[in-house]
């Protein structure tokens, strides 16, 4: 694998000279044709050795590519999508009008100030599949076709192009990339590759504006995000939507309900299934990758929630309930399921099916309502297929330890092995403000069984919305779940890393475990915190144990004094049983000494 550099300053440390120095900086993996270059994050150790990392974080970290969220990115996908010949430009739908020429500012200041409201970037016409035929990446692979964007996921994730086409062939795995968004760096999203993790923005009323969405999303994407679903329900939604996508490196998920129910003033029984679709067809055509559809929540379902502990939490799975009881007819997204298969194909808009009826609290879990609409969903995603849409199907929600792997098999059992998608799952109600945390054991476990991408929850989950520490620490924690499951399905390469990581600890190269980490920036400030000075990050202990009895010094002693032998490490250990004895027996010394 060859990779070619950006070659200029991605840290601070980085000369920009092409030297090399330790440190990272974005390089590039070059594929079979000059506009197919795979991002990664090039991570320099200063023992000479190169680590790969997959890299999120977009052309924001490409000091060589001038961003300007004024602008959007550069279209990337664009000439693949035209050269394909099968999709056409038409004259869209005008924004609606209390989305234009509104001022925003940032309540807070600071970051982009001021921005009009409707996007300034090119001019752009919406595609779609010519006589509305599926663009979709399922149908290129059924049809045996690698296209530019499974050759790029395929060298992202260090597999050939041929297992990257049959995942999306037979439906366990997808490409999530509408026509309409070719900013995208591709990614895909199954059980034979890395786990993904997908992050939440969006206003709500209030509290935030169309530049902290932005700031939001790229923050996001920096942390390592794969995917950003925007769920935004305020005022100004198009058009936030439109900045965040043009703007976005990474496929863009929405849940359209949200906005059909802005559309009818927030009155659940005044939805139609006309003023849904338009709302599908407004968000495709701004380039929306993938939907969450509540389709599953069928009227003879809700009355099997009555005796729930917490009901219907889910905010989509709510409506649609409220819908139907109102009306006394099946959900609409459920009558028209085919209609809107059709749509979805000729935008490649990736299904996400809804789990209107997962389980709220610990007691709801694997009941009745929850596995019924699951049924229902393996039914939906059969019809999908049939339309060629890529499909996912989302899944819980809170549930306890030992009731979750009965979620993954009988999703993959039901739904042909279709991509799970989870909401953690919440280990225990206990600990508000703290979710993060009860939901990453979760998640990291329905991983390992085979679930595709975890939806984060931060710590703000039940109390409020997430800031930006709280964005970051749903990521890193998601983060950090994805990749034990990574490791624990011996994912091709994926503990190089850790290797890697443990080396530098070993040898007490603090710079190299900092830029290995997950998080550098806080590593090296806890680091910091009791051992500040310059010359502490080359020494050969660390802050934990002080220099006298740091266990990684102590086996390293031993291997030089004393050699490999059993005989010779007992020898060692005995000795230094001796110095421990001298000093008093005390594990802990005070950091003076
Ligand atoms: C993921 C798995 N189950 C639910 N999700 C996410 O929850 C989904 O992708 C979307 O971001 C959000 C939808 O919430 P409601 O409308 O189901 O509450
Ligand atoms: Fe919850």
């Amino acid at each position: 694998m060859t990779i070619q550099d950006a070659r200029t300053p991605a840290s601070d440390q980085n000369d920009g000279q092409g030297e090399r120095t330790p440190g990272w900086h974005k390089g590039y993996v070059q594929g079979s044709r000059p506009d197919l270059r795979v991002p990664v994050r090039q991570v320099h150790l200063t023992n000479g050795k190169d680590v790969t990392l997959y890299d999120t974080s977009g052309p924001y970290t490409d000091p060589a590519i001038d961003t300007d969220v004024r602008r959007g990115l550069p279209p990337l996908r664009e000439n693949w999508i035209i050269a394909r010949g099968d999709t056409e430009e038409y004259a869209g739908r005008p924004v609606r009008p209390e989305d234009d020429g509104i001022k925003h500012t940032s309540p807070r200041g600071g970051g982009l100030k001021n921005l009009d409201a409707v996007f300034p970037g090119r001019p752009r016409l919406p595609r779609r599949g010519r006589s509305g035929q599926a663009v979709t990446q399922l149908a290129y692979a059924r049809r045996g076709e690698i296209t530019p964007e499974m050759e790029y996921v395929a060298i992202r994730e260090n597999v050939s192009p041929e297992v990257v086409r049959e995942e999306i062939a037979a439906g366990r795995a997808v490409l999530p990339a509408n026509v309409n968004h070719p900013e995208i760096e591709p990614m895909i999203i199954g059980k034979r590759f890395l786990v993904k993790v997908n992050a939440n923005i969006g206003n709500s009323a209030v509290t935030s504006s169309i530049e902290e969405e932005v700031e939001k999303m790229t923050w996001a994407t920096k942390w390592g995000a794969d995917t950003v679903m925007d769920l935004s329900t305020g005022r100004n939604i198009h058009t936030t939507r439109e900045w965040v996508l043009r703007n976005s490196p990474v496929p863009i998920g929405t849940v359209p309900l949200y906005q059909a129910l802005e559309k009818v003033d927030g009155k659940a029984e005044e939805l139609t299934w006309e003023i849904y679709k338009d709302t599908v067809i407004e968000q495709a055509e701004q380039g929306v990758d993938y939907m969450t559809v509540h389709a599953g929540v069928l009227l003879p379902y809700v009355p099997l929630t009555a005796r729930r502990k917490t009901g219907i939490v889910s905010r989509g799975g709510s409506i649609m309930a409220a819908w139907c009881l109102a009306h006394h007819k099946e959900n609409f997204l459920y009558t028209n399921f085919e209609e809107l298969c059709e749509i979805l194909a000729a935008y490649d808009v990736t299904y996400s099916l809804g789990d209107g009826l997962r389980p709220g609290s610990i007691a709801d879990a694997n009941d009745e309502a929850q596995f019924a609409e699951l049924r229902t969903l393996g039914e939906l995603n059969t019809i999908a297929k049939r339309h060629n849409v890529q499909t996912m199907i989302e899944g819980p929600g809170h549930v306890p330890m030992h009731k979750i792997k009965e979620n993954i098999d009988l999703q993959q059992e039901i739904c042909e092995e279709a991509p799970f998608y989870t909401l953690g799952p919440l280990t225990t109600d206990v600990a508000p403000a703290y979710d993060h945390i009860t939901s990453g054991i979760g998640a990291a476990m329905i991983a390992w069984w085979g679930t595709a991408m975890l939806c984060y929850v931060t710590p703000k989950e039940h109390l409020g919305l997430p800031n930006r520490d709280d964005v970051k620490t749903g990521v890193i924690t998601y983060k950090i779940a994805a990749h034990a499951a990574d490791l624990a399905k011996g994912h091709p390469g994926a503990q190089e890393w850790d290797d890697a990581l443990s080396d530098a600890r070993f040898e007490f190269r603090w710079e190299d475990q900092f830029n290995l980490a997950l998080d550098p920036d806080t590593a090296r400030e806890f680091h910091d915190e009791t051992l500040p000075a310059e010359p502490a990050k080359t020494a050969h202990f660390c802050s934990m144990c002080g220099p006298k009895f740091c266990s990684m010094k102590i086996s390293q002693d031993i291997r030089r004094e004393h050699g490999g032998t059993q005989q010779e490490i007992e020898a060692g250990m005995a000795e230094k049983s001796k110095e421990f004895a001298a000093s008093g027996n005390r594990v802990y010394l005070p950091l003076a000494e």
